[in-house]
């Protein structure tokens, strides 16, 4: 080894070249992180130069080793380190740091940057990522190539994961780490950059847990880097971690944040903001380089980091040989595999769907298991589970298998490792996480289930799959306060419009098992973004509407499925969503009787809706009729945008109580009687006089 434990010499002129660049963008623009980034450049120059199987010209390849930034504030971390292997990254670019519409955004994004894996910031998301890109692989593998040896498989590959004290205090770390441990996921690597300091100091303040200890205690094999600064030594850690089999592993890389900055490092300072040119220019001097030169990397040492180019070239051919390869000796795998790269479906598997037949009642969410048991057998893409709520959610699937090592199997729960029903444990944050991960690596279709109320505990990964236009479907059961019993603390009431207002977020509210159906084939043939089903606890009667209407109409979003007879435009609309679609649906026959004539629409899903052309909106929402009601068992926020100035807003405004759920139904005001009152306060408005019901006659 030459300078400093480098093979090359030119490295380590790389590094300490490469160090300062966040030194010098930070403090032309005023604002930005760049501490981290400086200590950690020679850990992530090992890494990618040496560690990460990585092709820079083709960062889509499967066989590439994952790398996630969960500490996403110091994509500067990232971003030099995709510059130094030539993924398309300029010194110009790094200049333009976090500006409007450069490459390099304030923290990394998803499908505008090449190379970065996932979008990170939310600190801690990364490393639920990372879990569920490691599951990913095991699945993957276990589908297509369960048989070959240990590292021997094109479907096997590493994930490594950079996370700072932030992440590992968040919980999503905690939960995620735990479930990692106890499935013993290999070839995946966490690093976590123990420096010490967050944004207000000393991290002495806010925690004093032995934190290998705890992640040990999950079930990690814990390697440490006592010397960030020195080549052998991350290469010592790293080579430990990559050889152990089993779990897991965790290494702990021990850095002063800034380093070598002489006043500013090791100091809360360094994790933001400009840290004035004399600090710069020292350090500049500390490293051996000229303290008037700005932005510089010498053109030749580009160069010699680039030549990752071409060992990753390699990797990448020696690898599509081994593709081939399995290609040949497994054609019916091959065959799903190349169906997974061209995100189609089998033939026939719209077969499968139940048809659900007016006059059952049952509830939406064991509608949806019946669903997901008949994709089960079709589409071995299709996989989740739920966060201890399996029964219940209906993703108990019968003869799926459970995600589990061997120890963790029973007779109850038979399982492999690369197992499709996935047992979360009550750890809905981390489940999202997963979901997002598995999701944004691989073709395969994750879902996710709790309680609709508890979705608020995974909210923020569900945030990120919308930004990340992720297909992740969410199975959130026990969709209202007819859930009942169980009381208010469990009745989800402001849910619905809080998840309808996340951007790119679709959420259906289906009103019986076809529209159930209906979402499935709507979410299966046009993935765009995360989906939540909204299920009902409670039985619900299936419409009795043609189910091609129903199937057809779902797919936009909303339809009708009940109108009044005479021709020409009706007197009032009724819109419903879920449940409320047969309460509206009987408030219809009650006012018919009073000589209203009502139309009843369905709308599952509002997002879809609102996609459709203005044709079709109005011809299900005629704009000449003015009188409307919308009945849904969740708070009003956004309905008033349907129904207009002239309608009426049936809704929960406030908490529910324990109870039976027809009981709390009925306190909630979501009875016949309260829709029927609605509807006609709403003609009272529109028509612009007294509404009363001439007798045997129409309203007018
Ligand atoms: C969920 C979440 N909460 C708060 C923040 C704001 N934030 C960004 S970085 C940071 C401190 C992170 O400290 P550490 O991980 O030690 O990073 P370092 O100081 O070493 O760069 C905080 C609180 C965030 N990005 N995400």
């Amino acid at each position: 080894m030459t300078q400093q434990g480098w093979a090359d010499a030119r490295d380590a002129l790389v590094v300490a070249h490469a160090r300062v660049l966040p030194l010098d963008i930070v403090q032309a623009k005023g604002n930005g992180h760049a501490g981290t980034a400086v200590s950690l450049t020679p850990a992530l120059y090992v890494l990618f130069q040496e560690y990460l199987r990585h092709d820079p010209a083709d960062d889509r390849w499967w066989g590439r080793d994952r790398f996630v930034l969960s500490a996403g504030h110091t994509s500067l971390s990232l971003y030099l380190q995709l510059y130094l292997s030539g993924y398309g990254l300029e010194i110009e670019d790094l200049r333009a740091a976090r500006a409007f519409g450069s490459l390099t955004p304030g923290h990394p994004e998803f499908g505008h940057t090449r190379g970065v894996e996932t979008s990170t910031g939310p600190l801690g998301q990364g490393i639920a990522n990372a879990v569920g890109m490691a599951m990913a692989r095991q699945r993957m593998r276990t589908m297509l190539d369960p048989h070959a040896p240990a590292g021997q498989s094109p479907f096997d590959h590493r994930i490594w994961c950079l996370a700072g004290d932030g992440c590992l205090q968040e919980g999503i770390s905690h939960e995620a780490g735990a479930l990692a441990g106890h499935l013993k996921l290999e070839d995946l690597i966490l690093i976590w950059d123990d420096n010490e300091v967050t944004i207000e100091g000393d991290t002495a303040i806010a925690t004093s847990e032995d934190v290998p200890a705890r992640w040990a205690a999950y079930g990690w094999h814990i390697v440490t880097i006592d010397d960030a600064e020195d080549p052998d030594a991350i290469r010592a850690g790293f080579d430990a971690a990559v050889a152990h089999r089993g779990g897991p592993v965790f290494v702990r890389l021990r850095t002063r944040i800034g380093h070598p900055m002489p006043t500013v490092g090791g100091t809360g300072a360094a994790h933001s903001g400009a840290p004035g040119a004399d600090e710069i220019a020292r350090t500049k001097q500390i490293l051996g380089l000229d303290p008037e030169e700005w932005f510089a990397m010498p053109a030749e040492l580009l160069e010699h980091a680039r030549t990752v180019r071409r060992r990753g070239a390699a990797a990448h051919a020696e690898w599509d040989e081994r593709l081939e390869g399995w290609r040949q000796q497994n054609p019916a795998a091959a065959e799903l595999h190349a169906r997974l790269e061209r995100g189609a479906l089998p033939d026939g598997w719209l077969d499968a769907l139940p048809v659900f037949a007016p006059g059952e009642a049952l509830a939406t969410r064991i509608a949806n298991a019946r669903v997901l048991e008949a994709l089960t057998e079709r589409l071995p893409e299709l996989w989740g589970g739920s966060a201890d709520l399996a029964e219940t959610n209906g993703t108990m699937v019968a003869g799926m298998e459970s995600f589990l090592p061997p120890y963790a199997t029973s007779e109850e729960w038979p399982g492999a490792p690369g197992g499709r029903m996935l047992h979360f444990g009550i750890r809905e944050h981390a489940m999202g996480g997963i979901l997002n991960g598995i999701s944004v690596t691989s073709p395969t279709r994750p879902y996710g289930a709790t309680f609709l109320c508890f979705s608020d505990y995974m909210r923020p990964s569900v945030r990120l799959a919308a930004l990340m236009k992720l297909p992740v479907t969410y199975i959130w059961t026990h969709d209202s306060v007819a859930l009942g019993e169980d009381g208010p603390t469990h009745q989800p009431v402001e849910h619905l419009w809080a998840l309808r207002g996340i951007p790119g977020m679709t959420l259906v509210r289906p009103a019986d098992g076809n529209e159930t159906v209906a979402a499935w084939i709507r979410m299966m043939t046009r993935p765009d973004g995360p989906v939540g089903l909204a299920l009902s606890r409670q039985a619900l009667p299936t419409l009795d509407v043609d189910r091609q209407v129903v199937l057809d109409g779902t797919g936009r979003g909303a339809y009708v499925v009940a109108d009044h007879g005479g021709g020409g435009l009706p007197d009032l609309v009724l819109i419903a969503t879920g449940s409320e679609v047969s309460l509206a649906l009987q408030a219809r026959e009650e006012l018919g009787t009073a000589g209203v004539r009502a139309r009843v629409v369905s709308a599952p899903c509002l997002e879809w809706f609102d996609h459709e052309s203005e044709e079709y909106r109005d011809a299900v929402l005629p704009p000449e009729v003015a009188a409307r009601v919308s009945v849904e068992a969740g708070n009003g926020v956004g309905w008033h945008r349907y129904v207009g100035s002239h309608g009426e807003v049936v809704s929960v405004e406030d908490f529910g109580v324990s109870g039976s759920g027809a009981a709390v139904l009925a306190a909630a005001g979501l009875t016949v009687e309260h829709v029927v009152a609605a509807a006609h306060r709403s003609l009272e408005r529109a028509t612009g006089q007294r509404h009363r019901v001439a007798a045997g006659g129409r309203a007018g």
